[in-house]
């Protein structure tokens, strides 16, 4: 693998963050928060516990990816934000080439992969499809055949980074191979060594791309959810499972079962489908009082609103802000993307005052969908497998910045109900 530019950042990344550990492990005994019977109970939320270095959410102003806020960084190419993820700045000129050639490189999906999904049921999930798709390729971990021969932990990140680049190379003809396998499209397209990695995807989904807006559409896509801090529960539940020594394709497989749930990124999913009954019931885009009483009669009946919320975004997502944007300058006719902008006035006044959500404002997922489905892909069950493959850039970099830093096994202590139970009758003797 010609990965030689990378390659040596990523070793004078890896002593600085070993020395930067080492520094920080003097002061283990130093207390950063308390933990309350309300993280026990709230599945830790707001539980600091976790370091994460490609990126963080601020609750009030969302995501930035190595310090720089998502909004600056709409217009670059996915592949140089995972440069950027992984080492903290993003690549020159001729590390922009070199990152290139390596996601292109492995871009062939191999033929027992295609066997086993085709064997699957017509009508399985393509999420099921993707994560047994990367499951089936495991036999090939570099990973794992290096541990085997007893490579040294110190050395195993670079084993990990191979498996990454192989993986983020192939994962974008995988995923497209799955959209026209499920929904019939057709003869699967195959990989263009020419093409950015955004590009490439765009081409191999095969929807008409006349004057090269949904290719724009989709290398944003891909930037905008590539990474969204550690605590989230797919980049927990694959670090978690990386921190076994489990190669990327066990831990990414266990992330992405996470993100298939309608709390995570199913939502994009729900979004359309839930977008898609308003406009079947009014026969076209309601009135705003007419969606006003919709979502009450939701709430009522106990149901979120979809796409609307966040665990701890409290302001409007600035990846919503970007896809509204794109929007507006290219779609604002569609009845489909006027329905979402609706939304964006409606709901968040309707939640505020049902008072329960903490964020009334939408997420990303409240308009990603409407764009998708504007160039064509209607198919909503497809949405999730899209933010998968974005969110295997962030989540990579985090399997291998782990593995540089000789991150330990995460291995949280449990408590049961009758010893919280004995801690809160002492505390209130
Ligand atoms: N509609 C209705 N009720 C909502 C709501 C919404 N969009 N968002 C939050 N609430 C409710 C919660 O269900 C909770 O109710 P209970 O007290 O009865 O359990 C209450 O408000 C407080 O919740 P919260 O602290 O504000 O939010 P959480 O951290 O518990 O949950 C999230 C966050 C995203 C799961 C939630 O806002 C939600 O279900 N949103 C809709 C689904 C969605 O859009 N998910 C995508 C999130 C982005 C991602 O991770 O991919």
């Amino acid at each position: 693998m010609k990965l030689e530019r990378l390659l040596s950042r990523m070793e004078t990344l890896t002593e600085q963050v070993r020395q930067e550990r080492k520094e920080l492990a003097q002061h283990r005994e130093l207390a950063i928060g308390n933990v309350t019977v309300g993280h026990v109970l709230g599945g830790m939320r707001g539980l600091v516990s976790l370091l994460c270095d490609t990126s963080s959410v601020l609750p009030n102003e969302g995501l930035r990816i190595r310090n720089i806020p998502i909004l600056e960084l709409v217009d670059s190419y996915p592949e140089d934000v995972f440069f950027l993820l992984l080492t903290g700045s993003m690549p020159s000129e001729e590390e922009k080439a070199e990152i290139r050639a390596a996601f292109a490189k492995y871009s062939n999906v191999p033929y027992y992969v295609w066997n086993t999904l085709e064997a699957l049921p017509p009508d399985t999930h393509p999420m099921v499809m993707l994560s047994i798709g990367l499951l089936a390729m495991e036999r090939e971990s570099r990973f794992r055949q290096a541990y085997e021969a007893g490579t040294p932990r110190q050395d195993l990140w670079r084993f990990m980074l191979e498996d990454a680049i192989i993986l983020l190379s192939r994962i974008t003809t995988l995923a497209a191979g799955i959209y026209r396998m499920r929904f019939a499209k057709g003869d699967r397209i195959p990989p263009h060594p020419d093409l950015d990695w955004g590009a490439n995807y765009a081409a191999m989904l095969g929807l008409p791309d006349p004057n090269g807006e949904f290719t724009r559409l989709i290398r944003m896509y891909l930037v905008l959810h590539s990474d969204h801090g550690g605590g989230n529960v797919s980049a927990f539940s694959a670090n978690t499972v990386g921190s076994a020594l489990s190669d990327i394709y066990y831990a990414l497989s266990a992330g992405f079962n996470g993100l298939a749930g309608p709390l995570h990124g199913l939502a994009n999913q729900e979004v359309l489908r839930f977008v898609m009954s308003i406009y079947d019931r009014f026969n076209g885009i309601p009135s705003e009082a007419q969606l006003r009483d919709l979502l009450w009669e939701r709430l009522h009946a106990g149901q979120v609103i979809p796409g609307f919320g966040h665990a701890v975004l409290r302001v409007t997502d600035p990846r919503f802000i970007a896809f509204h944007r794109f929007g507006k300058e290219h779609c604002s006719d569609d009845p489909i993307f006027q329905i979402v902008d609706l939304l964006y006035q409606v709901a968040p006044k309707v939640l505020q005052e049902h008072g329960k959500a903490k964020n009334p404002w939408p997420n990303v997922d409240a308009a990603s969908g409407s764009l998708l489905y504007h160039y064509g892909m209607t198919e909503y069950q497809f949405y999730t497998v899209m933010f998968a493959v974005s969110r295997a850039l962030g989540i990579s970099a985090q399997l291998v910045l782990n593995r540089a830093a000789l991150a330990p096994i995460i291995r949280p202590k449990a408590i049961t109900t009758e010893k919280l139970k004995e801690l809160i009758a002492q505390a209130q003797s």
